[in-house]
């Protein structure tokens, strides 16, 4: 019943420029070295611990700068080296429209479907004449995706090189999306940012942006998930990476690369979610991490998970455990994977309880798909809605964007709008104190020959 390509007019559109608000850059503004931008953390201490911090971050830059520059899959280098090989600051100028304007999009990374015991279906999908017809008809769909996979990637390698501790986690937030928006030619609904840039640090895990007025400061001994989305006509790109500056977080950090990659390596058409959930909690759980001489055993958070996605909707039903014993969405254990269905795989250890709450100040927000039909009373909701619509519709938004768009003083309507269940609240949510969380996503498009890793990049 379901049309999981979500086929409309506006999906025959591939590469369609939408009109860019800059002007194009010139071709040797792109060959511009941006000098790294010091943070000014104000007090003495700080100042400190970013120094130490950037000297420790760029240890072993040298050594590693010589190295191959080869794509960072597993049994390659770590997540660390590969982002240590990254020689120059480079600003990134020019939008995927522009650097696409007559070439093809790049695809991701093309696997293979893995081949169960009774079935050879995953090989010859690979050749079958009836798939790569049906597949031909998806091109335009693929090449939105792609094309929001690469303003993604050159975003992400970017910040990469750019955050470092003692900037303000707003600071690190607007760069980043302005830095997205330049290159996916934001246009709001159109082609833009998905989602609001998730910056959750330490035991937090998901769902934290910094509202105006936080002046949390990134710390040289935390752990930053940076999960962040593009899209372009509402086919979104859902993808994470986590940033430390002390290598003593290493286990972590590729526990949880590991297990996403296991994770991305058991999807596939006709694959029961919760098997995916067995696969990716038997890699996460065999890493242990120690830290200040205690061991700790790294363990997949349960009630968290990645999602099947379709258009203007992040969350379009299915849900991935990352524990074996998880449900997948219906509440039942049988739920598959379906040809044609596009999915963030994203998966989450911790040093901690392994279990998230909702925790701390609300940043994230996002309508509901189909809201009751509720009369709003109050003037100001009836605005707030209008707003939400015009500029977002189903997608996520935090209240910083809110304010982006003009809103001010909205904080009874937002919450007259949440109580009316017409939009839904999403806090922060977070293992037990002093843990460690980290994350790793990637969105997967499973395409009737093949698999792709649509945002699989050098870097993760
Ligand atoms: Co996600």
């Amino acid at each position: 019943m379901s049309d999981p390509f979500g086929t409309k007019p506006s999906d025959q559109l591939s590469a369609e420029k939408p009109e860019s608000p800059e002007k194009p850059a010139s071709a040797d503004a792109d060959a511009v070295v941006q000098k790294v931008k010091k943070p000014k953390p104000n007090n003495k201490k700080l100042r400190q611990a970013a120094a130490e911090a950037e000297a420790k971050a760029n240890e072993g830059r040298h050594v590693l700068e010589a190295g191959p520059a080869t794509a960072a899959l597993d049994g390659g280098l770590n997540f660390r080296e590969s982002l240590m090989r990254q020689q120059k600051l480079v600003v990134p100028k020019r939008s995927v429209w522009e650097l696409f304007i007559e070439g093809k999009v790049p695809q991701g990374e093309i696997q293979e479907y893995p081949k169960s015991q009774d079935d050879t279906t995953a090989v010859d999908r690979f050749t079958s004449e009836e798939k790569r017809l049906l597949d031909r008809q998806h091109e335009g769909v693929y090449t939105q995706l792609r094309l929001a996979a690469e303003a993604h990637r050159q975003t992400r390698k970017y910040m990469q090189g750019y955050i470092k501790p003692g900037m303000s986690m707003i600071h690190i937030c607007e760069t980043l999306e302005e830095t997205a928006r330049r290159l996916i030619g934001d246009k709001g609904l159109t082609a833009g940012l998905a989602f609001p840039t998730g910056c959750s640090l330490n035991n937090c895990a998901a769902h934290y942006t910094p509202n105006s007025g936080d002046t949390t400061v990134l710390g040289a001994d935390d752990v930053c998930k940076i999960d962040f989305g593009t899209h372009v006509q509402g086919r979104i790109i859902d993808c994470a990476f986590t940033l430390t500056f002390d290598p003593k977080y290493d286990p972590l950090v590729e526990a949880v690369r590991a297990a996403t990659n296991a994770g991305i390596k058991a999807a596939g058409i006709d694959v029961r979610l919760t098997d995916i959930g067995a696969a990716v909690q038997e890699v996460m759980e065999s890493h242990e991490i120690e830290l200040n001489g205690q061991v700790y055993p790294i363990k997949s958070i349960r009630n968290l998970n990645g999602h099947s996605v379709s258009q203007y909707r992040i969350h379009a039903g299915k849900t991935v455990p990352i524990v074996s014993s998880g449900i997948s969405g219906d509440g039942s254990n049988t739920l598959r994977m379906e040809e044609g269905e596009f999915y963030a795989i994203e998966t989450f250890g911790s040093t901690g309880r392994g279990m998230v709450q909702k925790n701390g100040e609300c940043s994230h927000y996002m309508r509901l798909w189909s809201p009751p039909h509720t009369q709003l009373r109050l003037q100001s909701s009836r605005q707030l809605l209008n707003c939400i619509n015009r500029n977002f519709g189903t997608l996520a938004f935090c209240r910083r964007w809110l304010e982006r768009y003009g809103a001010s003083k909205y904080q009874m309507a937002l919450k007259d709008l949440c109580d009316k269940s017409v939009v839904k609240a999403y806090p922060p949510l977070c293992d037990v104190k002093g843990c460690y969380t980290a994350q790793f996503e990637h969105t997967i498009l499973l395409r009737p020959t093949c698999k792709e890793v649509v945002s699989r990049g050098d870097d993760y």
